[in-house]
């Protein structure tokens, strides 16, 4: 498949740029609310104080002029931690009537779970509008209602389900919600079975775009390769994820236009391949469309830095669509 994305060169934000503890900086949400003013919400992972033990996480914020340079906010943004819940993370930020609303996963003492809340327009957490059952997680909002009511794309992790224990092969869902609290009417969207690059889990990536063709959406896939072993920073990481993209109906976004046959982009660079926290890891959780129908992707790289690249609109359209080969 032609290779239709360009790589802005080197990283765009790593833990370097943040006035507070970091180790990790990756699965950053970034919106454009004007030509020259991008925000960044990124997921920051640190050392419990005092320790070793790489188990904090909170959420950072940041500011840009033309979404490669940043300047950080001197604290985190967000951190949740009660007795049950022991991070928020992953975050993506979608606006809708002017409005943002904040999609966070959860790690609680029941699972993973996915959350949304409202940020005030100086990007405080208003309220927290509703956590999901678990296991569910990687949720995005579309920037517009659909047929009167707000729609979230999802992933669940049934591993008591269809394929059996503990076989990672989860789908992409959606869900519609009349106020953003109550969620239901959830059916499935893509397959992980569908896409042929992945023998594993997929995972909606970025907050899908309106274009005249449809809702282009990233997505995450994975592979599963048994014979890889040590991966970064972990002992033994078999996985690799890699960038799909999707076009859905505008009317009926369970509704699939097409799906690109191959990865949109598969770990490649040396950042990409090696030195991560985790190796062979692309997760995308941002797409921006630009005034000149540029697509911009951030993706983080190997669990530590968070990069960028470009493509042309009709491009991604076309190999969504089978018409570019
Ligand atoms: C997923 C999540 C993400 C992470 C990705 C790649 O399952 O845990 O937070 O970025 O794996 O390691």
């Amino acid at each position: 498949m032609k290779n239709v994305m360009k790589r802005h060169e080197g990283v765009v934000f790593s833990p370097g740029n943040v006035p507070y503890d970091s180790v990790l900086t990756f699965n950053a949400a970034v919106i454009k609310r004007g030509k020259e003013d991008y925000a960044m919400v990124f997921r920051n992972d640190f050392f419990e104080p005092g320790t070793k033990d790489l188990t904090r996480t909170n959420l950072g914020l940041a500011f840009s002029k033309n979404g490669l340079q940043w300047k950080v906010e001197k604290e985190p943004l967000f951190e949740l931690r009660t007795d049950k819940i022991h991070r928020a993370y992953d975050p993506r930020i979608t606006v809708i009537d002017g409005t943002m609303y904040l999609c966070f996963a959860i790690d609680s003492v029941y699972g993973v779970q996915g959350g949304i809340a409202r940020l005030s327009d100086d990007f405080q957490v208003d309220e927290i509008l509703t956590i999901s059952t678990p296991d569910n997680r990687n949720m995005a909002l579309f920037p517009e209602k659909i047929n009167g009511k707000y729609v979230r794309l999802e992933r669940p992790m049934p591993v008591y389900g269809r394929y059996g224990a503990f076989d990672e092969k989860f789908d992409i869902w959606m869900s519609e919600s009349p106020d953003m609290v109550h969620w239901g009417n959830a059916k499935v969207v893509l397959e992980a079975d569908d896409v042929e690059f992945s023998n594993c889990k997929i995972g909606p990536g970025a907050p899908p775009i309106k274009t005249k063709d449809g809702w282009l959406v990233v997505f995450h896939a994975v592979d599963n390769d048994p014979s890889r072993g040590k991966n970064g920073w972990e002992e033994k990481w078999t996985k690799r994820y890699t960038i799909g993209v999707m076009l859905l109906d505008l009317e009926d976004p369970s509704k699939i236009i097409g799906v690109a046959k191959e990865p949109l982009m598969i770990p490649e660079t040396e950042d990409e391949l090696t030195g991560g926290f985790r190796n062979n890891a692309l997760f995308p959780c941002a797409t921006i469309l630009e005034e000149d129908d540029t697509v911009r992707i951030y993706y983080s790289a190997g669990d530590m830095y968070v990069k960028t690249a470009t493509a042309k609109l009709d491009d991604i359209v076309a190999l969504c669509k089978g018409e570019l080969a």
